[in-house]
């Protein structure tokens, strides 16, 4: 049987705004209402940033416990991914921190690079140190990859026998300053990353803006999975705002069916990860 797709929704993000993006779902009880439709709507993975009380992009433990509280009543079933990306210039003590509430996976993000006009810095040794308190922790990393030297870095890792199998890599592509989402480069990327890892990595792609609609359609063809939601992409088409997170993934649950691609649901997301049975 064709292996389901798992679809991650990135409700939030860090570095847009309400006041840009009013239906951007920010208050715990609003990512929690996010959530549960994004759920409904065929994502098994919940990709979480969470905010302050003025809106703005916070890695604070309370703010996490929070939302993942919320979330946790209204869609019990999803799979809670935690940014320890945060936003650009955030120090890593604080991106580290809730890694402590101990959700089922995490984003490891494997270099550092330029993000529109600045820096997001992700250096060898804080890459180890994430790496190392998830394991700790038995929470699932899912390496964010934005630029093909990241996935050689990911490869040189697993080669130390540093970072073990199963490996989950999320491609990120289409970010100012990182490698943009252009067919011919994601072919490339594959092919790459099969000769590195082997035939048993799972891997998604999150295509940034424009580059969203094609690469998830990529993806489904390649039995590849997917992300989506507004922290990626705020439109639905060339100036058509996106309505929801729900929107969004609704659109990859269709474009699956006509590719006769079955969708995971989060029990079968756990199963194809392999994800560590929580008590
Ligand atoms: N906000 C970006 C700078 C992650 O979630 O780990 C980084 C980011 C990655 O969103
Ligand atoms: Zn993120």
């Amino acid at each position: 049987m064709t292996e389901p797709c798992i679809i991650t929704c990135a409700i939030t993000g860090a570095e847009l705004s309400k006041q840009k993006v009013p239906i951007l779902p920010i208050t715990p009880d609003e990512q929690a209402i996010a959530a549960e439709q994004a759920v409904a709507a065929g994502a098994s993975v919940i990709h979480l940033h969470v905010r302050d009380a003025e809106g703005g992009p916070s890695q604070s433990l309370e703010h996490f416990q929070e939302a993942m509280e919320k979330i946790k009543q209204r869609v019990p079933e999803a799979i809670i991914q935690m940014s320890t990306g945060g936003a650009v210039g955030e120090v890593m003590e604080k991106r580290m921190a809730p890694l402590s509430l101990k959700p089922e996976m995490a984003s490891l993000n494997m270099g550092s690079m330029n993000f529109g006009d600045e820096i997001f810095a992700n250096l060898p040794k804080d890459i180890l140190q994430f790496h190392d308190r998830m394991q700790e922790l038995k929470i699932r990393p899912e390496m964010e990859i934005y630029d093909i030297g990241m996935l050689e870095y990911a490869a040189k890792l697993l080669k130390k026998e540093i970072l073990k199998k199963p490996i989950h890599i999320q491609f990120v592509l289409g970010v100012p300053g990182g490698m943009s989402g252009d067919l011919r480069n994601f072919v490339h990327t594959l092919i790459l990353m099969e000769s590195h890892f082997g035939p048993d990595v799972h891997w998604s792609v999150a295509g940034v803006g424009r580059y969203q609609l094609t690469l998830a359609n990529y993806a489904l063809l390649l039995g590849g999975n997917v992300r989506v939601g507004l922290e990626d992409n705020i439109y639905y088409k060339k100036g058509q705002l996106a309505e929801s997170n729900a929107q969004l993934v609704s659109r990859v649950v269709r474009l699956a069916n006509e590719l006769d691609r079955p969708v995971a649901t989060p029990a079968q997301a756990r199963q194809i990860l392999a994800l560590p049975a929580r008590a």
